[in-house]
């Protein structure tokens, strides 16, 4: 198999030791202002995500006209091109030399932590969201559309966790959709991030982000990614990460056709 992105074999040793790893730069600075314009086209509603955007903070956060934490499922499916796009075609290409050639994306998301909403992404680890699967390799590629700070709610990730037994996870917050589980900020490290650069980490490393207390959003496109066979069976089973009957649908408030 070619690839266009050429993974450093000290990356990928990291990443199997520790459950991430950076890429700096992965795509240009060109790339990240039309990256950016397209993601505030889905903030501002001019992409209307309809009922694939949520409110992942409800109960942890305490904002009432904005949403704590903006999480929009599957903006590839309002915006096809962004499959095409330099970041998706990059991410896979660092997904399959890391977990394998057989990897293919399963969801994208957009997760925004918009200034001073202050609300956590509790600790968790994503195979806790999925139906259980026999070949548990998983990868997720957040990239930062903005600097990713301490203070704006960068990733922070329990080094080796994805080689332990998943934690016992619960509700967070109440009534939000988010899950949560123990972790602390003691047991792990903050990946400050360089707009244009990611972290990819494993379906079952621990990750958690602090709340945004800066004057500017932080901005994350998320890919993720795992065996082809597996998303079969998981669509098989109907499970589509909140994909259902948005599939090939696009609403953009001003388009007249
Ligand atoms: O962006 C965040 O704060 C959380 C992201 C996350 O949990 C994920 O990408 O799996």
């Amino acid at each position: 198999m070619n690839f266009m992105y050429q993974l450093d074999p000290v990356k990928k040793a990291f990443f199997e030791e520790n459950g991430y790893v950076v890429i700096e730069d992965i795509i240009s600075a060109a790339e990240l202002a039309a990256y950016r314009a397209i993601y505030d086209q889905f903030l501002d509603g001019t992409i209307d995500a309809g009922k694939n955007r949520t409110d992942l903070g409800v109960g942890l956060g305490k904002n009432k006209n904005v949403e704590n934490i903006t999480q929009i499922m599957w903006p590839s499916d309002f915006l096809p091109s962004l499959r095409e796009m330099t970041y998706h075609q990059a991410a896979l290409d660092i997904a399959r030399q890391l977990e394998g050639s057989d990897m293919e994306m399963d969801f994208d998301m957009l997760i925004n932590k918009a200034p001073h909403t202050a609300t956590i992404t509790p600790w968790h680890q994503d195979a806790a969201y999925w139906i259980d699967m026999p070949d548990k390799r998983a990868v997720s590629c957040w990239l930062a559309l903005d600097a990713a700070t301490l203070d704006n709610g960068c990733m922070w990730y329990i080094p080796g966790s994805h080689r332990l037994p998943l934690r016992a996870h619960r509700s967070a917050g109440g009534k939000g959709s988010a899950l949560e589980c123990e972790g602390s900020e003691s047991e792990g490290v903050g990946i400050p991030l360089a707009p244009g650069s990611c972290v990819l980490h494993h379906g079952a490393t621990l990750h958690y982000s602090r709340g945004n207390t800066s004057d500017s959003q932080r901005r994350a496109f998320i890919v993720n990614f795992r065996p082809g066979n597996m998303i079969a069976m998981e669509r098989e089973k109907g499970f589509d990460h909140g994909r259902s009957g948005n599939a090939g649908e696009r609403k953009v408030r001003n388009d007249n056709a």
